[in-house]
């Protein structure tokens, strides 16, 4: 019981917020560490967004429509480039490490 307390202590991290206003992610470059999430929100008025992963087979948010969010969480260290799906011109990272 306290060993399974641990380790799920040890795997709960932090949450960082990027947001998506005029067609950018703000900040674009995330560092965080393993087991930490990011939360993307739409701050736009009336465009709707995405992130996609082109590494990972295209693995792709649901679209996000203004002040919706999707998070995800990063389980393994790594540079993790997305964009949005319907604006491939819109770009960032996460950077991911022990
Ligand atoms: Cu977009």
């Amino acid at each position: 019981m306290l060993l399974a307390l641990l380790a799920f202590s040890a795997v709960a991290g932090e949450t960082v917020e990027v947001s998506i206003v005029g067609y950018q992610y703000d900040p674009a470059q995330v560092s965080i560490k393993v087991g930490d999430s990011v939360r993307w929100t739409n701050r736009e008025k009336r465009t709707s967004h995405s992130i996609v992963f082109p590494a990972e087979g295209g693995l792709e948010s649901e679209r996000l429509f203004p002040d919706e969010s999707w998070q995800r969480r990063f389980d393994h260290p790594g540079s993790y480039k997305y964009q949005c799906g319907p604006h491939p011109e819109m770009k960032g990272s996460i950077v991911v490490s022990e």
